[in-house]
This record gives C-alpha cells, sequence and structure tokens, in this order.
C-alpha cells in the first residue's frame, strides 16, 4: 500500500480553540488505477508453417526478425510461447488479429490470452 497526502477536516481542537474531537482524512491525489496486464501467447501446432509464425510476429507484435524467429521456435519446441503483455482491449485485438489472419490463410494456428 503506497503512502497518500492526507488532509484533516473537522476540528480536533488546537491551540486555544477547543473541537468537537471528530477529524475526517481526506485524499488529496486523485486515485489513479494501474489497468490489469495480459498475456499473448501462440499455441504450437503440426501444421503451421514456421515461415508463417514469423511473419504474424513481426506483422502483429512489431518483432524483429531475430526476436520473431526466437519466439517461433520457442513454441515449436515448448508447446506456447508469449508474443507480448498488454492491456485488456489491447490484447483482445492482437488475438482477433492473428486469428482472422490465420484463419484467412486457413492455417489452424491458435492464439489466446491470459491474465498475468
Ligand atoms: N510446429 C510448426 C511446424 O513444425 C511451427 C509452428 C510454430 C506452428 C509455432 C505454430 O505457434 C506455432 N511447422
Amino acid at each position: 500500500m503506497k503512502a497518500i497526502g492526507v488532509r484533516m477536516q473537522g476540528n480536533e481542537g488546537s491551540g486555544d480553540t477547543p473541537g468537537r474531537g471528530t477529524s475526517v482524512i481526506t485524499r488529496t491525489k486523485p486515485k489513479t488505477k494501474k489497468p490489469s496486464l495480459y498475456r499473448v501467447l501462440l499455441l504450437n501446432d503440426d501444421y503451421t508453417p514456421m515461415e508463417f509464425v514469423i511473419h504474424i510476429l513481426e506483422r502483429f507484435f512489431q518483432k524483429d526478425r531475430e526476436a520473431a524467429t526466437r519466439i517461433m521456435l520457442h513454441v515449436h519446441n515448448h508447446g506456447v510461447g508469449e508474443c507480448g503483455v498488454f492491456t485488456y482491449e489491447v490484447a483482445e485485438t492482437k488475438v482477433t488479429q492473428v486469428m482472422d489472419f490465420s484463419r484467412q490463410h486457413q492455417h489452424p494456428l491458435q492464439c489466446v490470452m491470459e491474465k498475468k
């Protein structure tokens, strides 16, 4: 839990002015919430060409050829691998883009998201 700036409201009684003995602590900094993050994962299969998976990683995840090849081989060897970490809406868009593009090219490639 992070410390927040506080301001006293009410009258606790100080110096020569007696108070009613109650005070309320109010937030002085607007409260912000960090968004939840989601991993986007590629799943291995026996049919999608390696070159197609590399293209997906370059096109939708802004990976250079070397990073894309490394991630593709990780998925190929381990069954699953991370393409990136995003907020919910961005992750959902990436999954849809990959699934639509793969279907258009008649590849069975699967892409999913999971909460971190
Ligand atoms: N296993 C596939 C092949 O040997 C390559 C592949 C890699 C497929 C990663 C999907 O997410 C994947 N052609």
